[in-house]
């Protein structure tokens, strides 16, 4: 098998970049390890910037999106007493899109074979091969044959978990990396929002945020300690502490229901250097992680993606190759704005095990500052938005 460009993985940057180059007529192909149900089962990513709508927009894939999504004008910080209201559209002009993950990657799976972008489903045991000559290699397991597809460029979009990152070789790559204390205890219920946009709550009892994925459907989440079991959290112990960190006033609009997927994710701010080795590109989780906090981590692969795009397109189209040798500096300025945003509003929302009085006295100082600074809210509002690409 021949490509110009393998890309590892059909998560969002996988499948985004792959329509992207379909689209300007250059022979992509997605090797997936999973099958497709499973890739649309992860409920993940709910707040979509413009940097991914745009992409969507581009694609002529927004039909859905500008239907059943919904977009949003703010978004609420609260501290257990008040709401503070972050008026992103007066602040900065911008709205964000709020529709899950899931739905963009139905879009984007929905029309791969109409636009000629072929994935590889359940692909066994992929390796990549010779990276840094002329003609790397993507080698699996289907159907209990061996393949090998041979392209100029492989763009490793396998998330945290995938090989790409590993098929650099030792010493080159530089980690960075801080794993939080606690994780997200998620929930997604058939029941209406309990407040018309996101509300992010900083409690004596520790984090939780109010979001949505429509008027019917709402997706929740709780700080709770990395061990925890989710036996421990029946729904009724869910939904109380719920309405405990939220406030008053979510709680009293608040619409309980049997949870349809409840689970823990770890966080962690994560960045890997350099994105690029000799043929190899990395794109998304495969290089960067960020805690949810900021709502960051599938746009930061949307920003990713709209740079590879580009530098490939004019690489195949001019024989310009400015835009690959400027790709892994370019994507990393914008990943390290993203990272210091997730890991700020992280560091502001949570309760740490060893934080004592005077740390939660600073939250809450930070809290009322930004309650009464419109400078500090637009500084919010414009990273919660999207920076500029
Ligand atoms: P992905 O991980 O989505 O996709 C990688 C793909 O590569 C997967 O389909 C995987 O099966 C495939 N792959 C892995 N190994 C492979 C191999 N060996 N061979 C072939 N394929 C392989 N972000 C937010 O903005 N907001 C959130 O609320 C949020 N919640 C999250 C909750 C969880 C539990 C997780 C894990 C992440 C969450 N994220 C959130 C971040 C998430 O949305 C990612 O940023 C987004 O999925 C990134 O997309 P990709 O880079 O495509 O990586
Ligand atoms: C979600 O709806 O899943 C969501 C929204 C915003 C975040 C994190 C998760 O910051």
């Amino acid at each position: 098998m021949k490509c110009d460009v393998a890309i590892v993985g059909a998560g969002p940057a996988g499948l985004l970049l792959g329509h992207l180059l379909r689209q300007a007529g250059i022979d992509a192909v997605i090797v997936e390890r999973q099958s497709a149900e499973y890739v649309l089962s992860r409920i993940r990513a709910g707040v979509l910037e413009r940097t991914t709508t745009d992409l969507m927009v581009q694609l002529g894939l927004d039909t859905r999106m500008l239907a059943e999504g919904q977009l949003h004008s703010g978004f609420n910080l609260a501290d257990g007493e008040r709401l503070i209201r972050i008026d992103i559209e007066d602040l900065t002009g911008s709205q964000v899109m709020v529709y899950g993950q899931s739905e963009v990657t139905r879009d984007l799976i929905d029309a791969a074979p109409e636009r000629g972008l072929e994935v590889v489903w359940e692909a066994k045991d992929v390796a990549l091969h010779d990276i840094e000559s002329a003609a790397p290699s993507v080698s699996f397991e289907q159907n209990g044959k061996t393949q090998t597809l041979t392209a100029k460029y492989i763009a490793g979009c396998d998330g945290f978990h995938g090989p790409s990152r590993r098929a650099i070789p030792e010493g080159i790559g530089r980690e960075h990396e801080r794993v939080y204390p606690f994780g997200w205890l998620g929930i997604l219920a058939d029941v209406p929002p309990c407040h018309e946009e996101l509300i992010y709550a900083n409690h004596a009892n520790g984090f939780a945020l109010a979001s949505m994925r429509s008027n019917t459907r709402s997706r929740y989440y709780i700080q709770v300690p990395l061990d925890t079991d989710l036996a421990q959290w029946p729904d009724e112990r869910l939904w109380d502490e719920l309405a405990v960190r939220l406030g008053p006033d979510a709680a009293a609009h608040m619409t309980r229901g049997p949870a349809i997927e409840k689970s823990v994710a770890p966080l962690r701010s994560y960045v890997f250097e350099p994105m690029r080795h000799g043929n190899l590109f990395i794109a998304g989780d495969a290089g960067h992680i960020v805690p949810p906090t900021g709502a960051k981590g599938l746009n930061l692969a949307a920003s990713d993606v709209t740079y590879l795009s580009k530098a490939l397109i004019a690489r195949f189209k001019q024989n310009d190759e400015t835009g690959l040798e400027g790709y892994a500096a370019k994507a990393l300025a914008r990943v390290w704005k993203s990272e210091r945003f997730s890991w700020y509003l992280t560091n502001l929302m949570h309760r740490f095990p060893d934080h004592g009085t005077f740390e939660r006295q600073m939250q809450l100082a930070e809290l009322d500052y930004i309650a009464n600074s419109r400078a500090a809210q637009i500084s919010i509002a414009e990273n919660y938005v999207g920076l500029p690409l």
